[in-house]
């Protein structure tokens, strides 16, 4: 049998880890990764062995199908096509075109076909209804980016391999292996942090594995980042360590808003010793090359825009932004940030509760509401794509009961899950190693400039579809409901390019002048160099300069005055990741859910033996939206009064066709968090700080 060793990478996550697959006879038989790539240097994680898995999971669809009163059947591509766009069209004939909703999922990001097709797919919807993760994700750092430095993708990310000093907030990249920060091999990284005489600080409320490689760890009551923050920013001034470049302005206002916000007053709300935020300014302000980075726990919290813009804030004012070993920006080979949009906010909001757009998206947290509230403007019929929102998004209950009142729906997953259960039509697209990839995302967001093309590792068989081919078959059909036009035909012919002949011209008019062809020659990726300090010349706002004084979040600080502690008894829930899960899916992987159940409510000792409960136990939580039933486990990791829970779990709903993951035990976290717990900024999903109370079963 032929053998071949294939140099490809994997993108279940945002590591983008380049890997190397061999193949016999056909089929994979060893993942492994690939030492010369010049990002990752030979990192992987198991769930890239899982790759493998994917491609043979006997639970992934292949064949569109569609749902009928016998169970679901299989159908043609052009016969769902057909179905689609017909049901879809009278939808929005009766009802409007806002009738149809959208919901775009996490794994969109991580797949070059969805990212150069589906954006034009979802326009010829013209639909305001458009959903997806962001809101439930990093929405508050494309806030903050979009405010500041004037585009919303143009992110900082910590120069990680330069630095001597990194304070991490509310990321456990030791779990997650990093995000809205490329850096492969993570643990590595830190780890050289600290061998150069760096240091590195963590604040989370879990001792989580990257506290447990880090210098040093301070628990933080949930949801009270915002007040540390501050407090920092405050010490700094009086210090006398702020010294922002002279492209920035707005000082005095952050000033002025800090200076209550005193190391004793943010330890009362925070837990933190005032010590310890005051060295811990110092450290940082003194450091030279000092990064702070903020992730999910400060992003889906209800305080998470003004954490990350405190974050960038304490970044650009000790003069670490854009400076070697502080915080940088990426200049990938194709210019991700020309091709997309700024942003905006609030140029229309949700029907029901009035919460703000961003980037053309409502927060997920109004979905169900949408859905389920009749009148002008309701949702009838839905498209989900590459997204399982009852297991990822708030109060998964009632989309579960908002799905099944549709009149229509549609998913492109490969999988029957939670959500896609709801579908009239599943169209699944080809798995990863049948496609071909470039970065356009997570180059813009890597700790060092490289670039790298991967040809599909295995063929796809004739009968399948790229994800690309999916969104252009739709998008042509839906576009050719409009008149026949110039602006008609040009998106037609946009559909029908290839991905890779848009990568080629990205990488064409990039600033390194890079082409496909180059690119193929060297198939671990090309070594672009460290990152390069950038600033002013490339901020987005036309003045080049930053005004870090932004009313929008400014207004926001009576909220976080007004913040108590939380009521006798009550506990306050967080989420958790495992290195070996991913989001609401990859469960269906037997290698890799095998070993300890992860699943467990988490409780510090002293809370279990508050409620007379032992470690096993079944135990039910309550919060506003609902109670469940699950497992405890007395871990002295916990910060007193937190507890903490996975979400993606709860694969036992009816109907689910997802064999090894249904045996799986595990409830799922956002039957419990609360859809009217949202940043009001933007209407972000607080779902971490959740108040609960836990009983016995
Ligand atoms: N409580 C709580 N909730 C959270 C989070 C949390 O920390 N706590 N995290 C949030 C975050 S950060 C995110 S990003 C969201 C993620 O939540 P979602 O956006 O729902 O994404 P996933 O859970 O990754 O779901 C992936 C779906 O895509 C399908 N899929 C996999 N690969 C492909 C593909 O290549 N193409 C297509 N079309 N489909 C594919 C899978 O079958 C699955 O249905 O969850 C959020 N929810
Ligand atoms: N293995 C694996 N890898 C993944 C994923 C996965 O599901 N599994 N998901 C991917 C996705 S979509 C994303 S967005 C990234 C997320 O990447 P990370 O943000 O690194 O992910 P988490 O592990 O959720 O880390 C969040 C941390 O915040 C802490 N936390 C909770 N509330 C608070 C708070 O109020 N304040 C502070 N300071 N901390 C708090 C939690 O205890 C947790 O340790 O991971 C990606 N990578
Ligand atoms: S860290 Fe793991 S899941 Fe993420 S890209 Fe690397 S191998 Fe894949
Ligand atoms: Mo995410």
């Amino acid at each position: 049998m032929a053998t071949s060793v294939r140099r490809t990478s994997c993108n279940l996550c945002e590591a983008i880890c380049g890997v190397l697959v061999t193949v016999e006879g056909g089929r994979v038989t060893d993942v492994r990764g690939d030492e010369s790539d010049p990002l990752s240097r030979g990192h992987i994680c198991p769930k890239a062995v899982a790759l493998r898995d994917l491609q043979e999971d006997p639970d992934r669809l292949t064949t569109p199908v569609r749902r009928t009163a016998d169970g679901w059947q299989e159908i043609g591509w052009d016969a769902a096509y057909k179905l689609i766009v017909s049901k879809l069209t009278a939808i929005q004939r009766e009802h409007g075109r806002n009738s149809v909703g959208v919901y775009l999922g996490n794994p969109n990001v991580h797949s070059l076909g969805a990212l150069t097709h589906m954006p034009t797919m979802v326009r010829q919807l013209r639909t305001r209804n458009k959903f997806s993760a962001t809101s439930i994700d990093q929405l508050p750092q494309m806030l903050s980016s979009y405010l500041l430095y004037g585009h919303q993708l143009m992110i900082a990310v910590p120069d990680i391999d330069r630095t001597s000093y990194l304070l991490m907030l509310g990321a456990n990249p030791l779990a997650s292996n990093g995000s809205m920060m490329t850096a492969p091999g993570f643990g590595r990284r830190i780890k050289e942090v600290r061998k150069r005489g760096g240091k590195v600080v963590v604040i989370d409320p879990r001792r989580t594995e990257t506290a447990n490689v880090a210098d040093e760890h301070h628990f933080v009551r949930p949801g009270t980042d915002a007040a540390f923050l501050l407090a920092l920013i405050h010490q700094v001034i009086v210090d006398g360590h702020a010294r922002p470049a002279s492209y920035v302005d707005g000082l005095a206002a952050v000033e002025a808003a800090v200076e209550e916000w005193t190391p004793e007053r943010a330890s009362r709300l925070t837990g933190i010793d005032a010590e310890a935020i005051r060295r811990i300014a110092a450290e940082y302000a003194t450091a030279g090359r000092a990064a702070i980075y903020g992730r999910v726990g400060v992003s889906t919290q209800q305080f998470g825009v003004l954490c990350q813009w405190a974050i960038q804030v304490l970044n650009i004012i000790t003069g670490n932004l854009d400076r070697p070993g502080g915080t940088m920006f990426a200049r990938p080979a194709v210019d991700t940030l020309r091709g997309l949009g700024r942003g905006h906010i609030g140029v229309w909001s949700s029907r029901i509760r009035g919460l703000p757009e961003f980037g053309g998206e409502l927060p997920v947290s109004v979905m169900a509401e949408e859905i389920l509230t009749p009148g002008d403007g309701q949702i009838r019929a839905m498209v989900t794509i590459a997204g399982n929102p009852v297991l990822s998004t708030p109060d998964g209950r009632k989309l579960d009961e908002a799905f099944e009142s549709l009149d229509f729906m549609v998913a492109v997953d490969p999988y029957i899950n939670e959500t896609t259960r709801h579908a009239d039509v599943i169209l699944p697209p080809a798995p990863p190693l049948e496609r071909e990839h470039y970065d356009v995302v997570f180059h813009q967001l890597a700790v060092r400039n490289t670039a790298r093309w991967n040809d599909a590792v295995l063929a796809k068989p004739s009968s399948a579809r790229h994800d690309w081919e999916i969104f252009r078959d739709l998008g042509i059909a839906l576009v050719r409901r409009t008149r026949l036009s110039r602006k008609r035909i040009a998106t037609e012919a946009q559909l029908r390019l290839p991905p890779r002949r848009i990568v080629d011209a990205g990488l064409r008019i990039g600033p390194y002048k890079l082409s496909l062809r180059r690119l193929r020659k060297s198939p671990g990726g090309i070594d672009l160099g460290p990152l390069q300090p950038a600033l002013p010349k490339a901020l987005f706002h036309k003045n080049k300069r930053i005004n870090l004084d932004q009313p929008m979040i400014l207004a926001d600080l009576p909220r976080l005055d007004a913040l108590q502690a939380t009521a006798d008894g009550e506990l306050l829930l967080i989420g958790r990741r495992h290195l070996r899960s991913n989001n609401s899916w990859m469960h269906n992987s037997a290698r890799l859910v095998k070993g300890k159940p992860r699943h467990h409510l988490l409780m510090h000792p002293t809370d279990l033996a508050d409620r007379s409960l032992t470690t096993g136990q079944l135990v039910t939580i309550t919060s506003a939206a609902g109670s469940l039933a699950v497992e405890v486990a007395s871990s002295n990791d916990m910060m007193p009064g937190v507890v903490s829970l996975p979400h993606g779990y709860g694969h036992q709903r009816p109907g689910v066709q997802l064999g090894v993951a249904s045996q799986l035990t595990g409830v799922s976290l956002n039957d419990l968090t609360d859809n009217q717990l949202t940043d009001p900024i933007a209407g972000t999903a607080a779902v971490n700080g959740v108040p609960v109370t836990v009983t016995a079963s």
